[in-house]
């Protein structure tokens, strides 16, 4: 029997995004059902009592939360395709450190700065490029962060970064000569169909950003 596999996200989630992506590297069928924050559904509260958000995968009736947790999981289940982790432990082990180093710093930091303003804003501004500096000398000249195959701590950055590189409004944070090996590893990604394929146009996150207040004069 096939298969049954349902996504529940909220397209501009960049934590959404990362699932889809490895769903896509992995070549999954998948349904992928919107979820509305102001009232949400059943399912959601069903499948993810704890923490009530998305994305939640749900393969064959079972739930999987927290993104990085869902990707590591594809990866397991289907992994005969594109692998996203290498078989090394120790290197495993370097890449969900790298991850983590991702989601608590670089996405901590930039919900920091996108919900504040003024001093606040700039402090939150200088800790996002310091963490870059740190990611741009981990990635050095590799192409991907694990080395020649596109992988788990790509997965994790790539909806963060592309974002915010390709759509200049986000604060200008990321210039080429400041960030060589970042802007062209995250160049490398987007021309991957399971990036592209994932990653909303440039005007639907404006539009979506504007209607929230969350995008500034001149950005
Ligand atoms: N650590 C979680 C974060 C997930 C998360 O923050 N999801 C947000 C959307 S980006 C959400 O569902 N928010 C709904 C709410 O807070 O009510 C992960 O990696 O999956």
């Amino acid at each position: 029997m096939a298969d049954e596999v349902i996504l529940l996200n909220f397209w501009p989630s960049h934590y959404g995004m990362r699932v889809l992506i490895a769903l896509e590297e992995k070549g999954i069928k998948y349904e992928n059902k919107q979820e509305d924050f102001s009232n949400k559904s059943l399912l959601l509260l069903q499948m993810n009592p704890i923490h009530k958000k998305i994305p939640v995968l749900i393969h064959n009736g079972k739930s999987i939360c927290e993104s990085l947790n869902i990707v590591e999981y594809i990866d397991e289940v289907w992994k005969d395709h594109s692998p996203l982790f290498p078989s090394d432990p120790y290197q495993r082990s370097q890449a969900k450190f790298w991850a983590n180093y991702v989601d608590t710093k670089v996405y901590e930091i930039g919900s920091r700065y996108a919900k504040s303003e003024g001093e606040e804003k700039e402090g939150a501004k200088k800790e996002l490029v310091e963490s870059f500096e740190v990611l741009e000398k981990h990635l050095g000249d590799k192409p991907y962060f694990g080395g020649d195959k596109f992988g788990f701590v790509d997965v994790a950055l790539v909806p963060f970064f592309c974002m915010l590189y390709t759509y200049t409004f986000a604060g200008k944070f990321i210039d080429d000569e400041k960030f060589p090996n970042l802007t062209c590893w995250a160049k490398r990604c987007a021309k991957k169909e399971s990036v592209s394929k994932s990653i909303p146009q440039e005007s639907k996150i404006k539009h979506f950003l504007a209607e929230k207040g969350l995008l500034h004069r001149g950005e």
